[in-house]
């Protein structure tokens, strides 16, 4: 019913979707369709960038090395010699997977995504094709992903593998490093591949239980035949396992850019990997957190569009999550209490001019598409015979309803069930919508009409 739902976003609102997202496209293919259900209900995920890049938080020897906190060994650069040694420092002793799961169910979260190797090589779990794990390099000794696994089996969590696949920084042919091996072009790539990357994602998706997805990363260097060697290695072992669109071959949905939202919706399954302030991995000097209202926006804004929000956390050395994080996405998990049946498995706006203006005199972005100005007043998620406004401003005295042939039948809060004024004026419904406003960080009303889509 949801796809059927999705179909009614118009064909270019679609097209121009296509051209703000990366590539992996993904063709029709109804088996895919079927592994992706759980997928495109969930809508909410949360990313965990989790390594060795923590102990430095962003600092080496005394100074501070900027951008991402997970790119230190990259920007400063660390000889991989010197790097390994925080191997013999990380003791994450106040690592507990139970209550990071527990976090991902408080803050309304579907599925959890963690770091299983980042470019830096380490594993964080127990692997037979390289010593450079948590297991075997650190005084940790504790394999994280199997905690973490039996963690989301027991609180009944979906899980999946962040693994980069084609970067690894501790390697001599692995892409990346270019200090102490040099140029990636004379390296002999697949017998990295060979040896540790393809083994590796074969040992996650055999040591640790039913794996929702291997989200893999910045595709250097992988060339069609590459990429089928993943993509055969997980479809013969876990063929329910998504893979993401950065595979550099096709994947089952697509991944955007960081950070980024597309300006339109679009029918296919696709995800937006975001932080919580601006690194992955955890920096000291980062505390510049995007409040729960604008995260609540940002999730409603991709559910309205047809996407995922998968939003990331960094933890500490120590294993811990830090605190500001942690309170924002549990009051994002509270207003998801009372409002999720606006978000999960909802499907996107059947309308679209709320998502913003196209400039008038035709005006392109670098890329060459429509330059969008966008507006953030409302979204409109759907279900059969409902449509869920979601407020961020309060809306003018008379809010009409975007125009539609349906009759509508019934309008109320969805938070507390309270019924919402509708008058007709000129062929329009109109809303009443109480002042202030319930909920000034967003309000959802609800909207019941006849015929169970949208006809406009
Ligand atoms: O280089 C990585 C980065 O460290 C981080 O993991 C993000 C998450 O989407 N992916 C790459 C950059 O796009």
């Amino acid at each position: 019913m949801k796809r059927t739902l999705c179909l009614v976003v118009s064909l270019s609102v679609f097209a121009a979707a296509a051209h703000s997202l990366v590539a992996g496209a993904p063709q029709p293919d109804p088996a895919r369709e079927q592994r992706l259900a759980w997928f495109r209900d969930a809508k909410y995920g949360m990313f965990i960038h989790w390594g060795l890049y923590a102990i430095p938080g962003g600092e080496w020897k005394g100074r501070r090395i900027p951008g991402i906190g997970e790119w230190i060994m990259f920007r400063t650069p660390v000889p991989v010699k010197e790097y390994e040694r925080l191997a013999t420092e990380f003791n994450p002793v106040k690592f507990n997977a139970d209550e990071w799961v527990r976090l991902a169910k408080d803050a309304g979260m579907r599925y959890m995504v963690i770091t299983s190797k980042h470019h830096d090589g380490f594993a964080l779990f127990k692997s037979k094709v390289s010593a450079y794990n948590v297991v075997d390099a650190t005084p940790f000794k504790r394999d994280i992903l199997k905690e973490l696994a039996d963690a989301c089996a027991r609180q009944n969590m979906r899980l999946g593998f962040y693994y980069s696949q084609a970067q690894d920084w501790h390697e001599p042919n692995g892409a990346g490093n270019t200090w102490d091996f040099g140029q990636d072009d004379k390296k002999d790539y697949d017998q990295y591949l060979r040896s540790k990357s393809e083994p590796q994602v074969k040992e996650l998706l055999t040591g640790y239980g039913p794996v929702a997805l291997i989200w893999f990363d910045t595709p250097r260097m992988m060339t069609p035949e590459r990429g089928k060697r993943f993509t055969d290695i997980v479809r013969s072992t876990q063929p329910d396992t998504l893979i993401d669109g950065r595979l550099g071959t096709e994947g089952d949905y697509r991944s955007t850019g960081d950070n980024v939202i597309p300006s339109n919706a679009s029918a296919e399954a696709w995800e937006t990997p975001a932080t919580i302030n601006h690194t992955w991995g955890f920096r000291k000097d980062d505390t510049d957190w995007k409040s729960p209202g604008q995260i609540t926006f940002k999730l409603v804004d991709i559910v309205s569009k047809g996407g995922n929000y998968l939003l990331n956390v960094g933890p500490t050395s120590e294993g811990v999550i830090p605190q500001a994080s942690q309170d924002i996405l549990r009051t994002v998990g509270r207003w998801l209490q009372s409002n999720g049946e606006a978000i999960y498995g909802a499907g996107p706006t059947p309308f679209g001019e709320e998502l913003g203006e196209s400039s008038a005199r035709g005006a392109k972005n670098v890329r060459g598409e429509a330059l969008v100005y966008p507006q953030t007043e409302w979204r409109v998620t759907t279900k059969p015979g409902k449509l869920y406004f979601t407020f961020f401003e309060e809306p003018r005295a008379g809010f009409p309803l975007p125009a539609m042939k349906n009759t509508v039948t019934r309008a109320y809060r969805l938070a507390d069930r309270a019924p919402v004024e509708m008058k007709t004026e000129n062929g329009r419904t109109v809303l009443n919508v109480e002042r202030p406003i319930f909920d000034p960080m967003a309000t959802v009303v609800v909207v019941e009409f006849e015929g169970g889509r949208v006809q406009r």
